[in-house]
């Protein structure tokens, strides 16, 4: 059976999975030629330090909340930024870690292939949970810094692509409060026509589109708000407007698009 030509074949389609899985991440694929493995994750407009890639190690190590775990109070309490991001959040890294280890180990060792199915699985979930929490993460300030409206090229193209910002807030909140079970809602940039699209996201991953860029997303796992909110999602998402970061939200449009 494991003929040297099917190690071969192997070798080649495991090249191209273990890094290649990460183009699953959340929806994010595409792009421009990648010049190495994680090419599709520069489109978050997140960098190596943001995205806690230690090259050293050749592996993730969960990056530091870009501000303290109160700071999002009274609208997202620190118990839950806590446990969110030192549990949860460290979690997905774990398990992304543990995935890219196991497709290597399979592909080094040309055993066991049965496993891919399993182990792509695995690396689907945990580094879109890993990219999915370092952009909220990023995409949240102080209520004293965020929250109001966007202003310049991000505004104008709400207004252009979505209607108004208020028929942008009342679609995107309402494709929040509507996931079914846990998941995501995200602000989107379709890479080929440059407009903005609103997406669901069910767990991690699943539902989202190929070929965008997330600039923004809220987090409706319960655990992000049942400490707090208890069962009133729509609360909690009411709560999170508060505390977008529009001028990060605009960076990230400006570098997925060039406007
Ligand atoms: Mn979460």
């Amino acid at each position: 059976m494991n003929t040297s030509q099917s190690g071969m074949d192997r070798r080649g389609v495991l090249g191209a999975i273990g890094i290649g899985g990460m183009a699953v991440l959340s929806g994010v694929a595409g792009g421009s030629s990648p010049t190495h493995g994680y090419a599709p994750l520069s489109t978050l407009g997140l960098g190596p330090d943001q995205l806690g890639w230690d090259a050293a190690k050749g592996e993730f190590v969960l990056p530091p909340l870009p501000y303290a775990a109160n700071a999002l109070e009274p609208h997202i309490d620190a118990e839950t930024m806590t446990i969110h991001h030192t549990k949860h959040h460290a979690a997905y890294v774990a398990g992304l870690n543990k995935a890219l280890k196991g497709l290597a180990q399979i592909r080094d060792q040309q055993a066991e292939p049965w496993q891919i199915k399993y182990w792509s699985r695995e690396l689907a979930f945990h580094s879109a949970g890993h990219l999915n929490h370092t952009l909220f993460w990023n995409i949240m300030a102080p209520a004293s810094a965020a929250g109001g409206q966007p202003a310049g090229s991000l505004a104008a193209a709400i207004t252009t692509d979505l209607g108004s910002f208020e028929k942008f807030v009342g679609h995107f909140k309402e494709a929040a409060r509507q996931v079914e079970g846990s998941g995501w809602a995200w602000l989107a940039v379709h890479h080929l026509s440059k407009k903005l699209v609103i997406m669901q996201a069910e767990k991690q991953q699943d539902m989202t589109s190929w070929g965008v860029t997330p600039i923004l997303g809220v987090d409706v796992w319960e655990h992000a708000y049942y400490l707090k909110y208890r069962s009133d999602r729509g609360a909690y998402i009411n709560a999170f407007m508060n505390v977008i970061n529009w001028t990060k939200v605009s960076e990230l449009y400006s570098a997925a698009t060039g406007k």
